[in-house]
């Protein structure tokens, strides 16, 4: 960017007049939350950040400045805000950065911590730093565990085996970010799932509550809809198959099995159990199928089918799920060799092995209905086994020999025994209601409401989280820390790589381990797993309510006074974890009695992503790294892109085996999320310095609606900068003007009548008051900036016309400065005080616009001929209905439509349209 477009604006010394507003501010504490106050509370928060070594960039201006505008906004609308920040910072980064460098995060953190704090600063960001928390400090973390405790006591935190990726060469467990394409980011080897003990949150007992509770928040409906098809309810039936014991070869007599893990023998009261949306197609049931990993497989398998089986089942233990999910794939499966009876007709049906039933839905295991559900359908074909139709869609005779595919829809049942003729459907239908009020008579199966979501895993193998407050004891088990014994604090250690057996790091530490058992005193051992990073940001919205105390996680009637969080603002990409887990953590909460609300936020705004022009590979989403290239002329290669869309030859540097060489590549650009690794970020550092913070604000939310993405371009950002210069010149004009009302506008002066002028300044004064006022409630910043910059050129007129003293400019001015002061609220105060008031804008009263100077003085009225624009017309505001109506029949235009038409029926808005009905 040029210097000279900064030089211009001498005259607009942003430097100053920053700096000095965000020490009087601060020195002032204007920001500061009042936990008693008169005024009505409004809480604004912006999701804390994980403060990371790259600090921020403009990107993050995305969230931070709406949220500020908003906090602002409130604020001089009386209300008492609160607008609080702090740092989310346990967890991988600084762990990871921790490993590579030998420091601990203990050190790092407070120091990004200061970086990130003196940016939000730099950004005016209008924070109640005496509220600040960091999730790592013991006075927080403290409540964690006190929380952990109140979730086990009541039974919410239990010990379950979970799958950790585990990396046997390293001997250690890995977070889902270190398994790259199913291989140890470390040494390459192939990761494996391996069962661990870990702590679990039972998240799913409330999962009624999580789906009911959307319906009375005002959060975005993809949000709300990603988090009800994650909770994944179903209504259905659980139906029990008796399995039959297997026919002994020799005699024909039935023998019973006994499996080689020595399990208990198979005996005919043993069942398997399956859970369907479709109850009333059991009629239809012709085999069944279990998980590979159902714990029954081993026991009912003959030892023919043993070796085939086992196989199957350790290549189904290398798939994911999205791959044993994915309806595209061929369907594959083994018989086990043993049948179970379907409860309604008795008739005998092979169980299956497949790895499309997943273990971890349902009961893992199905009643397979070929004829109405595909899946089952194209296994049946593949293995021959039988498909019986029972629902017959109208008008239709179905027949599973020569069906082509399932029929999943509607009907009526058909060879369903006492279901049979019923009129057939899923959820509501009456034949699903018919067929579980049988089963409940055969003593086979109970309505099921199943839901998808899963318990949440809250252990770490990790140093650099929140200690788990639990001591193994030898004689007593599982015993919580007392309480008073709280917190548990995480030791200073040297290693930060987890233990041996994939244990964690703190394992290594025996002072931290060996301790006494709470209960008898004996020798225990402390729990060394972590809790995860989610856990912190689940409840600190209810910490900055109350963040000092000691005696509390919080204050519950302070909380209550807050709660809840009126504007929470943040990405969309938590939907279905933070947003969830904070959701269930309120509840809970909610339920101690600890808090009144039950949701964490009444409204939820998602900011969209900023976006910088980044090289790529070309064909690929990746991107390159300027000091990859061989030569990188930036900005050539970006014109010519630009110009052709054709990428561009290049050549980088590759290392094969410690070998360096040079490779040619082609490159384009492509729009992808600013970053620091990427080379692309901007920091809001210097954009201050060179432009000035508040034209910085003002470009984010002026360049692209708030969920929309922003293109980044310091040229535009250039754009909001020269107007910021604009309203500083017009208004020190104003300012400096000679207080004479014979300085109006002057006809004779070539300026248009005086009377009008003033009344049009002043409407477009009030009309923009409103306009600013709604957008800023609902978020449409981009488009009230516009308004201000329309605002700006009106006066701006009206004071080149010699309007310059006259007490509608100074009417004007007001008005824009007070509406700005929540966007580029640092030039605000600057000009507030200018024009001779005092205080804060802050603490100023948001301005009220006046409906009667804010009316249109004129009309424009859409005239139509059935319902077809034919002309508009001009009236005067206030103009009747009969006056309205006789204006549109009067038009010339009008009259020649309807010169060879029958007027029938003249239908009229006032103020608006005039239909007129013809023929
Ligand atoms: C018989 C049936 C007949 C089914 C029919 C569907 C249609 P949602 O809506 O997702 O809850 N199912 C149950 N457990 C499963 C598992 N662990 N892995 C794979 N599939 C499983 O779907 C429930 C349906 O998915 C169940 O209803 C079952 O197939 C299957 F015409 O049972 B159904
Ligand atoms: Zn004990």
């Amino acid at each position: 960017m040029s210097d000279e477009t900064v030089e211009e604006s001498g005259r607009y010394p942003f430097r100053e007049i920053e700096k000095t507003w965000q020490v009087r501010w601060a020195d002032a504490s204007v920001h500061r939350a009042e936990n008693e106050s008169s005024r009505p509370k409004h809480y604004v928060l912006v999701m804390f950040p994980y403060p990371s070594g790259s600090g921020l960039h403009v990107g993050h201006c995305k969230n931070y400045v709406p949220g500020d505008v908003a906090a602002r906004f409130k604020s001089m609308q009386g209300f008492n805000v609160l607008n609080p920040m702090g740092w989310d910072a346990f967890g991988q980064p600084a762990e990871q950065d921790a490993i590579k460098n030998g420091v601990n995060p203990r050190q790092i953190v407070p120091k990004l911590a200061e970086i990130y704090k003196k940016q939000l600063d730099i950004l005016g960001v209008s924070y109640d730093w005496s509220r600040e928390i960091n999730t790592t400090s013991p006075e927080y973390y403290r409540w964690n565990q006190w929380i952990f405790l109140k979730l086990f006591e009541k039974g919410l935190a239990y010990r379950d085996f979970a799958p950790v990726n585990w990396c046997d060469n390293d001997k250690t467990v890995l977070a889902n970010e270190e398994v790259v394409d199913g291989k140890c980011w470390r040494c390459g080897s192939v990761v494996q799932k391996r069962p661990l003990a870990q702590w679990k949150f039972k998240i799913t007992a409330y999962a009624d509550k999580l789906i009911e509770g959307l319906d009375k928040i005002n959060w975005a409906e993809g949000v709300k809809t990603q988090q009800r098809e994650w909770i994944g309810r179903s209504e259905g039936a659980e139906v029990d198959f008796a399995v039959m014991a297997s026919p002994n070869p020799d005699n024909g007599e039935p023998k019973v099995e006994n499996s080689e893990s020595g399990s208990p023998l198979l005996g005919l009261g043993d069942k398997i159990t399956v859970f369907t949306t479709r109850p009333d197609t059991l009629w239809g049931a012709t085999f069944m199928v279990l998980s590979p990993e159902h714990p029954l497989v081993s026991q009912i398998t003959t030892p023919e089918q043993k070796s085939s089986i086992e196989s199957y089942i350790s290549e189904a233990a290398k798939k994911s799920e999205a791959d044993r999910t994915d309806d595209t794939k061929e369907k594959t499966g083994v018989f086990t060799g043993a049948y179970a009876v379907n409860p309604v007709n008795d008739a005998k049906v092979p169980i299956w092995i497949a790895d499309y039933v997943l273990t971890g839905y349902g009961t893992g295991a199905i009643m397979a209905v070929p004829a109405h559900d595909q899946r089952d359908f194209e296994f049946a074909r593949k293995y021959n086994l039988e498909i019986k139709v029972v629902v017959q869609p109208e008008g239709e005779k179905l027949d599973g020999a020569t069906l082509d595919a399932a029929w999943p829809g509607d009907g009526t049942m058909a060879s369903s025994g006492v279901i049979d003729g019923i009129p057939a459907g899923k959820g509501e239908g009456e034949s699903v209601k018919a067929a579980i009020v049988h089963l409940a008579t055969l003593g086979a199966g109970r309505g099921k409401i199943q839901f998808r979501l899963r318990d949440w895993l809250i252990s770490r193998q990790r140093y650099w989280g929140t200690p788990i407050p639990i001591v193994h004891c030898l004689a007593c088990g599982i015993v919580p820390v007392p309480e008073s014994e709280l917190p548990v604090v995480l030791p200073d250690i040297e290693e930060y790589r987890p233990g041996p057996d994939g244990r964690s790091p703190l394992s290594t530490v025996p002072e931290f381990v060996n301790c006494a058992c709470p209960k008898c005193g004996g020798k225990a051992e402390r729990e060394t797993d972590t809790m995860a990073g989610a856990m912190d940001s689940s409840w600190y919205f209810l910490r900055f309510a109350d963040p000092k105390n000691s005696e509390r996680a919080f204050d519950t009637k302070i909380a209550n006074d807050w709660m809840p969080i009126d504007t929470y603002i943040g990405g969309r990409e938590h939907a279905v974890g933070h947003l969830l887990y904070c959701r269930f953590f309120t509840k809970f909460l909610h339920e101690l009695g600890l808090c009144d609300a039950d949701e964490p936020a009444a409204s939820l705004k998602n900011q969209g992503m900023l976006n910088a022009y980044t090289p790529i590979l070309s064909g690929t989403d990746k991107a390159i790294k300027p000091e990859e290239f061989v030569h990188y002329p930036r900005e050539d290669w970006i014109a010519a892109y630009n110009q052709n869309k054709k990428p561009i030859p290049a050549e980088r540097y590759v290392e094969l085996d410690g070998v360096k060489s040079v490779e040619p590549i082609e490159v384009e650009f492509s729009w992808l999320k600013m970053s620091k690794s990427k080379k692309t970020a901007v920091t809001p550092d210097e954009m201050a310095e060179k432009y000035g913070a508040d034209a910085l604000r003002l470009y984010i939310l002026f360049e692209a609606p708030f969920e929309s993405d922003i293109q980044w371009s310091e040229e535009r950002m250039n754009g909001t900068f020269r107007f910021l210069g604009r309203v500083w010149d017009i208004i020190m004009n104003v300012i400096e003007g000679s207080p004479s009302p014979d300085n109006a506008p002057d006809p004779s002066n070539g300026g248009p009548d005086k009377e009008s002028e003033v009344r049009a300044l002043r409407r477009k004064t009030h009309q923009s008051i409103a306009k600013v006022t709604d957008d800023l409630e609902n978020f449409r910043f981009n488009t009230a900036v516009s308004a201000l910059m329309i605002l700006s050129e009106s006066l701006r007129k009206f004071v080149n016309a010699g309007g310059t003293s006259h007490p509608a400019a100074r009417e004007a001015a007001e008005a824009l400065v007070l509406l700005l002061a929540p966007m580029a609220p640092h030039l605000a105060d600057e000009l507030w005080s200018r024009l001779g008031a005092e205080g804060f804008l802050y603490r100023t009263d948001w301005p009220k616009s006046d409906p009667a100077l804010a009316a249109e003085d004129e009309l424009t009225v859409v005239v139509q001929i059935n319902g077809k624009l034919r002309d508009k017309l001009v009236v005067p505001a206030g103009t009747s209905r009969e006056e309205q109506e006789a204006a549109a029949l009067a038009s010339e235009k009008i009259q020649s439509d309807l010169s060879c038409l029958t007027v029938r029926k003249v239908i009229v808005v006032p103020g608006k349209l005039v239909n007129i009905v013809a023929n």
